[in-house]
């Protein structure tokens, strides 16, 4: 008997979709944008200074043949072109494939997703941005999970600042997970810098949001205990089957 194999979503996909019903309970528009960038979209409009390590050959794919264009290196593009047609207040996820040129290892790819989180309103406090943090890594692992702040530094937020969660496996004890610190970074958040917010004529007097970025690879090798992130992208069956 000729028995039928049923196909299923990716990983990815399955990550995807998990993270932007989670953004969706909360009220948040899931947006989108262009992969391929030109160089205003993708730094000048997120005060990333022209001589930024980030905009070297070693670290942006530029595009050839093309002039300032490159492969985006975060989906913060499809916020500044979101602001650009919407008026505040405004709350969105970017979740989408990114670029670095780099070389590849079991913690890095040239190619992988990431999901930017945004709210823009009069009353957006780092304390709103705790507080969502909070709400999507307890729906994303099935935990309680714990919070942290530490100061950081990114030329488009202004505090930068850098999260770390409570262990959801040992729960703060301690593990190979958290190497025994109990805690585990997980993204890179920030105020909106102001320039960011009147570069599109959204005044930064009135109206002051936040921002906060994480791969999704990552947050996947965290629940699902993967050790190299290039299984998630080389589709073969006996990785893509266990999920
Ligand atoms: C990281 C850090 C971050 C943002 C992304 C953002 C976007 C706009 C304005 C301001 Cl349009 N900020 N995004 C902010 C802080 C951190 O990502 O480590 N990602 C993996």
């Amino acid at each position: 008997m000729n028995k039928q194999i049923k196909g299923h979503l990716h990983p990815m996909t399955q990550m995807i979709n998990e993270i932007n019903s989670i953004f969706f309970d909360m009220g948040f528009e899931i947006a989108d944008g262009p992969e391929m960038e030109s160089e205003h979209y993708n730094f000048d409009a997120l005060n990333i200074p022209e001589n930024h390590p980030a905009r070297g050959m070693q670290d942006t794919f530029w595009v050839k043949d093309k002039k300032s264009t490159v492969m985006r290196t975060h989906t913060s593009n499809v916020q500044i072109r979101y602001m650009q047609n919407n008026k505040p207040p405004l709350r969105i996820i970017a979740p989408g494939k990114v670029f670095r040129n780099e070389a590849t290892d079991s913690t890095h790819e040239a190619q992988f997703y990431q999901v930017e989180a945004f709210m823009v309103d009069e009353t957006t406090t780092l304390g709103t941005l705790k507080g969502v943090i909070k709400i999507f890594l307890e729906k994303f692992f099935n935990k309680d999970i714990d919070i942290r702040f530490r100061p950081s530094y990114f030329p488009f937020v202004e505090p930068g600042i850098e999260v770390d969660m409570s262990c959801f496996k040992c729960e703060g004890k301690g593990c190979s997970i958290c190497k025994n610190t109990g805690w585990i970074e997980v993204l890179g958040a920030g105020m909106v810098h102001p320039n960011v917010l009147d570069g599109v004529g959204i005044d930064s007097k009135k109206y002051q949001g936040f921002a906060f970025g994480v791969g999704i690879d990552r947050l996947g090798m965290l629940k699902y205990g993967i050790d190299d992130v290039r299984l998630l992208y080389q589709g073969d069956l006996r990785f893509v089957n266990q999920f």
